[in-house]
């Protein structure tokens, strides 16, 4: 859907992995297959439920559809119960994998009161993007994977 697919990581986000001393599990539903060489998985489709290590899973999709300007990524963590969590933090990141410059660095996802996880995802130009979600516990990191689309 919206054109997208999925690729490995570019090497550029490879520093973003840097001081985190173990591997992740890959979760089992998202993983595509060749993921794990790029140290965490491609991010499964709008929509889809991305197991986490705890039982539970997450999902992603953009509020509208991914267009030029500042569509909102949305995040919403689910516990094994099937309950809406919101202990979790939520962090983003995105750019052009051509074009570096754009990269946003890590930005945090805002909770609002519904319990979903908010970030405006800045798209400044036409082309092929990558955002990158990374669902955090403390400090503990449940899951990171990012996924490539075209606006
Ligand atoms: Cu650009």
């Amino acid at each position: 859907m919206n054109g997208m697919k999925t690729i490995l990581c570019s090497l550029a986000v490879l520093p973003f992995l840097a001081g985190c001393g173990k591997q992740e599990a890959a979760p089992s539903g998202g993983a595509r297959p060749g993921s794990a060489q790029a140290g965490h998985a491609v991010l499964a489709a709008e929509g889809e439920k991305i197991p986490l290590p705890d039982g539970g899973w997450f999902t992603w999709r953009f509020a509208e559809k991914a267009k030029l300007g500042t569509p909102i990524a949305k995040v919403q963590v689910f516990g094994k119960d099937g309950a809406q969590a919101a202990a979790c933090e939520v962090i983003g990141e995105y750019g052009m994998p051509s074009m570096r410059y754009h990269d946003s660095g890590p930005v945090k996802f805002q909770l609002n009161k519904k319990g979903d996880y908010l970030l405006p995802v800045n798209l400044v130009m036409p082309g092929e993007w990558e955002l990158k979600i990374k669902v955090l516990k403390g400090t503990e990191k449940l899951y990171e994977g990012a996924i490539l689309f075209t606006i």
